[in-house]
């Protein structure tokens, strides 16, 4: 495969600094932590990193409430410590993508302070007179993505927008000094040696100006996805081919054709496709949403993405090993319980569909090891999600807890020598990167054995075999197979194919058991 098109079929890492590795000891990882982990990331065989925002911000959102965006968080490291990551990391084969958040700055941004202060900054925002007699009520019916109102009212008595927490106002996109801003922005990393740029909350930005009720019902809609945001990410695309950038967006639509507009060869390379997050462990519905999937990019010639998990949703392991429960007389509703084991089973596989399909495959930190979502007591919790939703959403710093790399260390080996920003559960040693790398039947053994064999599928189209009820088969390039067995009923293997990799132990007879996949070669 061209250099050029690494992107096309990478394996990247999502890295959440806070949580990874803890270098100076203080209790939040650093850019120190990263970069004394590089030998594991390589190791483990990725072609990129992704950073969650690393900047300066008071962290109100896990660092999606931005106050510079080119500087470095000071618990996190310096701009020159950046560099040195990302010189270090291209050095070992590993390229590096930034996150930029284009919807919102911190309320700490110099213009959101100006602007309060009563400059011409108030432009760059959305402010708005209220309703009602006097004002008080919001200007609109928007609410905010983490619950009530989408509007805060300031002491002289306006409102500005916020789409999601008050500490993240909305900027006001169609003001030029805000995309000749951004523009800036990505040059400014660009220069710094990174290869790519992860778009947060892509198909917010535009609103239209006259901030209509939402229950007005008239479309276009008056924040998602409109149609300005081509025109800006037009701009973006040219700048990023200056220096062979490419780009990622976070663009959360259910209209494939609607999400399929963004992938053109003069706007974004690439944005996630989050089906899987909620797709159930199925194979027929997984089945549909792989041919949907690869249907809506084939037409745009962008590679398809595929995630497990990120830092925004309930950790694989947790989310698969979700077995409902039935109708629970004692207390009166319908339970679930999580069955880890399951979920794990069930993740294993996932990890070699994944890996097999054709394109690029994100990989969140923790995933490799199998972390289970952790429970987080409420005297601990962190997320504005949390808070917004009045304690009804428990928010989602239980996918965001810090690594486990040292099962004998304290704070299972995170780096430090206090207790760290989240608490670890008690079993966090169990899974730590030192048992795994020892153990050839951990998740991280298998992570490291697909990411190594990968290459093996090539980058062909991905061909369906027949296979029976409940399992899914496919082949690639070479005669590269994937099986995949969700049904109870033991799968027969394809005749003379060599058996690559299997995320479980095959039966007495060879047979591939249930929730478990297998690579194979004809
Ligand atoms: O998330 C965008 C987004 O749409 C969120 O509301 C998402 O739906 C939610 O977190 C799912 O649980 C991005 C980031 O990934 C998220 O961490 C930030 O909080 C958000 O933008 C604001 O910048």
């Amino acid at each position: 495969l061209n250099e050029d098109a690494w992107w096309r079929s990478a394996v990247i890492y999502q890295v959440y600094v806070r949580s990874f590795a803890d270098g100076d000891g203080d209790g939040t990882g650093d850019l120190a932590g990263v970069r004394s982990r590089l030998p594991y990331l390589a190791e483990l065989g990725v072609d990129a990193l992704w950073f969650n925002p690393w900047y300066l911000s008071p962290m109100k959102d896990g660092g999606y409430d931005v106050a510079d965006y080119r500087a470095i968080h000071p618990a996190f490291g310096t701009l020159a410590e950046a560099e040195k990551l990302i010189a270090e990391a291209r050095e070992l084969g590993i390229r590096t993508i930034v996150d930029i958040v284009p919807n919102h700055v911190s309320d700490q941004h110099p213009w959101f302070r100006a602007a309060l202060a009563g400059g011409p900054e108030r432009d760059l925002f959305h402010f708005r007179p209220g309703r009602g007699a006097h004002g008080e009520l919001p200007p609109n019916d928007w609410t905010s993505q983490f619950g009530g109102p989408a509007w805060t009212r300031l002491p002289d008595g306006t409102w500005y927008l916020h789409l999601f927490a008050p500490e993240q106002p909305d900027l006001n996109w169609a003001h030029p000094a805000v995309r000749q801003e951004h523009e800036d922005i990505l040059r400014f990393w660009f220069e710094r040696g990174v290869a790519g740029v992860r778009i947060d909350s892509a198909a917010l930005p535009a609103k239209d100006p006259r901030l209509p009720d939402l229950t007005e019902g008239r479309a276009p809609h008056p924040y998602v996805d409109r149609d300005e945001l081509h025109d800006v990410y037009r701009s973006w695309r040219r700048v990023a081919d200056e220096y062979g950038g490419v780009f990622v967006g976070e663009v959360w639509l259910p209209d494939s054709e609607r999400f399929a507009r963004y992938l053109r060869p003069d706007e974004l390379h690439t944005a996630f496709n989050f089906a899987f997050l909620s797709c159930p462990w199925d194979a027929v519905r997984l089945r549909t949403s792989i041919d949907d999937t690869l249907a809506e990019h084939a037409p745009v010639d962008a590679p398809a993405t595929w995630v497990l998990c990120n830092h925004d949703v309930t950790r694989t392991v947790t989310r698969y090993g979700r077995a409902d429960t039935g109708f629970d007389f004692a207390t009166k509703a319908f339970g679930t319980s999580t069955d880890l084991a399951l979920g794990t089973r069930r993740a294993r596989a996932a990890a070699l569909l994944s890996l097999a399909l054709p394109g690029a495959v994100y990989v969140y930190q923790g995933e490799e090891l199998g972390l289970p979502e952790a429970d987080i007591p409420a005297d601990r919790i962190d997320d504005p999600m949390h808070f917004r939703s009045g304690g009804t959403d428990p928010g989602r710093d239980g996918c965001r807890v810090p690594l486990p790399w040292a099962a004998e260390e304290p704070y299972a080996g995170f780096g430090s020598r206090e207790e760290p920003w989240l608490p670890q559960p008690a079993d966090w040693p169990a899974y730590a990167v030192d048992r795994q790398l020892t153990d050839p039947a951990s998740m991280l053994s298998l992570y490291r054995e697909a990411i190594r064999l990968r290459p093996a599928f090539g980058d062909a189209p991905l061909t369906w075999l027949p296979a029976p009820d409940g399992a899914l088969a496919f082949t690639r390039a070479e005669g590269a197979a994937c099986v995949v067995n969700l049904a109870p009923t033991p799968a027969e293997l394809p005749e003379h194919s060599e058996l690559l990799l299997s995320s479980g132990p095959l039966d007495d007879a060879g047979r591939l058991p249930q929730d478990t996949a297998a690579w194979l070669r004809a």
